[in-house]
């Protein structure tokens, strides 16, 4: 047990009970009780009462050039004299400032590791300094901050323009370690020891929160700050008529039956914002893995000084603990946001084909009969599907890297049997270590003392779904590094080269700890409180999860490991998903606005349960979620133990084949969907986008949420309600959109939404945008392996101009080669009846030892202008690049889509090598 718990009840019962009840099928859903409110933290309660102008804090003395660029001086808090607060000031290019303020080395103030991209540092640019006896100016390029001496506050132009203000309510707070006294005062209460339900936190260091008030000036709307089940737009919690709500609370957290619509954090934290607004975006990174509390104000009550006339949204940031580290992301569009806040934290990783395909899992598959029926299933049906599953029942008594060999006694052949049909699978990997004498990952990291320790020094003992448990200790490199071992092959017997892996549990997830995680005052490496880095203990075991991967991956594969805990950074390690969500339709629709959130803070590779984890969805439900779920980034159906098998055959028709209609529909955009992938990897930008991200200028767009881009050429209006027979839809642009699945083209009614009918279950509205070709891959087949030598269609979208282009990225969809330039990067363009395939891979970078045989199989032109002549003949004649004709191919006349207007041209057989350069012209006679 935690030292610092009082023990009510022994652990077995307590654990006892709680497997009871977060096994069984519950008919409550979460207790928000259970939950610590911001009353009910000293140190959310000591800085949400402060009054605007309380900071008594200032610049300690001039600002000097550091070593390695940027500045560095001082913060005094007037009321502690003799406590000085080094700051460093940074620069990266002119967009992109840190400002960090912590104590002296000796105090050992805990900063956050393994979260800045590795390259930061070399990226860091000079700046320019003047100051006056009031304020110290600094030039970034064309933007400039302003630091104010006394209160110390920061101020940042773009352009001449304000954008962001840092205390300028004064509500800039940093409580230093300090002795503790010999009485506590009654209002200093819970700040040395603080209760909360049975359990209490001994504090030993005292009251440590850094808190700051942000004014995003000219914002309209913010965005971010995930993971919580609600709309992306971030609401008002404070300055409403009223009551006040909850701030928003970042801290990962085992939420047994999340509602859907809450402000409470889940099992991830993102501490970055985003503002955005008719002048502009810009965006702020807190880096503290700490609780924290967000609130944001309703209403501009205070004035800052210099910007009385802004309007403006004003936020206050407070934290448990850590040091103050702020980046501010100075824009000014949202996409330079996110590009400029993946180059803080780093690119999200470039996924292996499979990985972006169809999974299929559920808690659980209970022996090999079933995996083979499962995977049987599939082929029977026709549906495609790429990986299996494995839950915890496959395990030993949940000792994670063993079998059960009663349910699985030839794991190694099951993996083959299905590895042979192109197939992958996944086996859960938690991070609770059952304390069994004869477990050897037990007896290993007991002996070598890696385990987080209690607040008296002992491993900390806590009852997960083995029973009594311990944790290791991801903070200790060395740790890490052992666990990435496990994963070797000698070491996870009966594993192969095809067997991935899941983390589920590590917020981490303890059923008798606080609020259903680690005490706070338990010990980590070289001494650092479980407080300090909590919501970064799900990184740390995701990395070292992928750790192992890539030591075992001796064919240069690239790791997938699925993460359910994830902190700002995790999009450079693997994927995650939203946790247990409910098989409503309220659970449907809150998916969407909770993956677009977590692509604004640079998190793409995340999908939501599909089907809904707790629950049994009714067949429409389960369809609906298909059609949508096939447009998630990541895209898995998985369920709970006690719900009712729904494989997707087993509701018969017609759901079988709408289910088998959306899964091949991700399949067949999946070259398009690798490609948005590719170009998140090296960019940052979202897989999933809000629509304001491609139209900032739309302000129409700002508070959608309902809707997504998948990359900028695929529009969905999910269907989200049942026996819905219309959706409003909002076609941003002055382009075209035309329908996937008819051609149907759509455009936009300035500025306002249009009613789109929904004819039946089969009707699911998503959008190609005119200006855009995709390449497609429409035969069907069994999983991408099968896929790999298929032909092309490309569809050619034309915009008003008759004007259409896209990007084609192929890899070999497995390896680290396209590192090393083994790719191809083709771009596809078309105007005046003429398109061209050429190479768009930077000067000097081609496919170097990646050949890509594939053909086109089919060109689609949609949005030429009505022919009425049926009769016309037309033929696309292909030259080489003397202008001589290659070859002719017959064309279909254009047929009329069934949204009225719209004509699509068929090309067929061309057999046009994607590799090669070449062009088309489609003539008519
Ligand atoms: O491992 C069992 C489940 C898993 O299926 C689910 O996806 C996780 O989010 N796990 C939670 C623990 C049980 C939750 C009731």
């Amino acid at each position: 047990m935690g030292g610092g718990e009082k023990v009510l009840m022994s652990p077995a019962l307590i654990g006892f009970a709680l497997c009871l009840l977060l096994s069984c099928q519950c008919a409550f859903a979460v207790k928000s009780e259970e939950f610590r409110k911001c009353h009910e933290a000293s140190f959310c309660r000591r800085n949400r009462a402060k009054e605007p102008g309380a900071s008594t804090f200032a610049l300690g003395g001039k600002l000097q050039q550091a070593a390695g660029g940027g500045l560095s001086g001082t913060v005094i808090n007037k009321d502690f004299p003799g406590v000085e607060l080094p700051l460093e000031i940074s620069a990266y290019g002119d967009g992109i400032v840190r400002v960090k303020v912590t104590e002296v080395p000796e105090k050992k103030r805990f900063e956050v590791p393994d979260v800045l991209d590795e390259g930061l540092d070399s990226k860091k640019s000079p700046i320019v300094s003047a100051r006056s006896s009031k304020d110290t100016w600094l030039t970034l390029g064309g933007n400039k901050l302003r630091i104010l001496h006394d209160p110390f506050r920061i101020d940042a132009f773009v352009d001449g323009r304000p954008i962001l203000s840092i205390n300028g309510r004064g509500l800039f707070n940093f409580e230093h370690y300090r002795e503790k006294p010999a009485n506590i005062s009654e209002e200093e209460s819970g700040t040395w020891e603080e209760i909360f339900k049975s359990h209490t936190d001994s504090k030993p260091k005292g009251p440590a929160s850094v808190a700051f008030d942000a004014a995003f000036i000219n914002a309209e709307q913010l965005y971010g700050i995930p993971e919580r089940a609600t709309r992306l737009p971030l609401k008002p919690t404070k300055g409403l008529e009223g009551a006040e709500s909850e701030p928003y609370r970042l801290f990962n957290l085992d939420v047994f039956e999340y509602v859907h619509e809450s402000p409470f954090g889940l099992y991830g934290a993102v501490p970055m914002m985003m503002a955005h607004g008719a002048q502009g975006t810009a965006g702020l990174f807190f880096l503290n893995a700490a609780e924290m509390f967000i609130d944001v104000l309703a209403k501009a009550e205070h004035m800052i000084p210099g910007l009385e006339d802004k309007s403006r949204i004003d936020t206050h940031w407070i934290a448990e603990s850590g040091i103050f580290d702020v980046f501010l992301l100075l824009g000014p569009t949202p996409k330079n946001v996110v590009q400029q806040y993946t180059t803080v934290t780093g690119k999200p990783v470039m996924p292996q084909l499979f990985s972006i395909a169809y999974h299929q899992c559920r808690w659980n598959y209970k022996d090999e009969a079933d995996v083979n029926a499962v995977d049987a299933g599939f082929d029977e049906h026709d549906i495609p599907y790429d990986v299996l599953w494995l839950d915890i029942e496959h395990t030993d008594h949940k000792k994670y890297f063993t079998w059960d060999h009663s349910l699985f006694p030839h794991p190694k052949e099951m993996q083959n049997r299905i590895a042979a049909k192109g197939r992958k699978m996944v086996t859960i990997v938690d991070p609770h270590i059952k304390r069994d004498s004869g477990y050897y990952i037990h007896e290993e990291a007991t002996a070598k003392g890696y385990y987080v320790k209690n607040k008296d020094g002992n491993d900390f003992e806590g009852w997960c779904w083995p029973g009594s448990s311990s944790y290791l200790d991801m903070l200790s490199p060395e740790v890490r590094d052992w666990w990435a071992e496990q994963y070797l092959l000698d070491k996870y017997k009966e594993s192969t080269l095809t067997l991935y892996s899941w983390n589920d549990m590590n917020e981490p997830s303890v059923f008798n700890g606080p609020e259903l995680t680690m005490p706070r005052d338990n010990l980590h490496y070289d001494g650092v409180e479980h407080r300090d880095l909590h919501n970064l203990n799900g990184l740390l075991f995701h990395k070292a999860s992928v750790e192992g991967l890539l030591k075992r991956g001796k064919n240069n594969d690239r790791p997938f490991v699925l993460s359910r805990a994830f902190f700002a950074g995790t999009q450079r390690i693997g994927a995650i998903w939203t946790g247990d969500n409910t098989a409503e339709w309220t659970h449907l629709q809150v998916s969407v606005p909770m993956l677009l959130s977590l692509g604004v803070a640079g998190i793409s590779f995340a999908g939501a349960d599909v089907g809904g984890f707790f629950g049994n969805p009714e067949p429409d439900l389960l369809t609906r979620w298909y059609q949508v779920g096939a447009y998630y980034p990541f895209f898995r159906g998985h369920a709970h133990l006690d719900t009712k098998r729904r494989e997707p055959w087993l509701f018969g028709e017609p759901y079988t084949t709408l289910i088998r209609d959306a899964i091949r529909t991700r399949y067949a955009l999946l070259p398009y969907v690798y490609t948005v992938f590719y170009e998140a990897h090296k960019t940052g930008l979202p897989v999933m986008r809000p629509l304001w991200l491609e139209y900032p200028d739309e302000a129409s767009t700002w508070a959608l949420d309902e809707s997504f881009l998948l990359g900028s050429d695929i529009l969905v209006h999910p269907v989200v309600t049942k026996d819905a027979f219309q959706v409003s839809a909002f076609f941003p642009g002055k382009e075209p959109w035309y329908e996937v699945r008819t051609g149907a083209a759509h455009t936009g009614a300035a500025g306002k939404a249009i009613t789109l009918p929904v004819t039946g279950l089969e009707s699911f509205p998503a959008f190609q945008r005119g200006g855009s070709i995709i390449a497609r891959k429409d035969r069907p087949r069994r999983s991408t392996t099968q896929m790999a030598n298929d032909p092309y269609t490309l569809y050619i979208a034309l915009n008003s101009t008759g004007a259409a282009e896209g990007l084609l990225y192929v890899d070999d969809g497995r390896s680290f080669d396209y590192e090393k330039e083994a790719y191809v990067l083709r771009r596809f363009t078309f105007q005046n009846g003429r398109l061209e395939c050429s190479d768009a891979a930077p000067t000097g970078e081609s496919a170097k030892g990646f050949a890509l045989p594939n053909k086109i199989e089919k060109i689609v032109v949609m949005g030429l202008p009505k022919i009425a002549e049926k009769s016309s003949t037309f033929r696309a004649v292909l030259g080489d690049t003397d202008g001589k004709i290659q070859l002719e191919s017959a064309v279909e006349p254009p047929v009329m889509g069934s949204g009225g207007d719209a004509t699509a041209l068929v090309i067929k057989r061309p057999w046009l090598s994607v590799a090669e350069d070449w062009s088309v012209q489609i003539v008519s006679s």
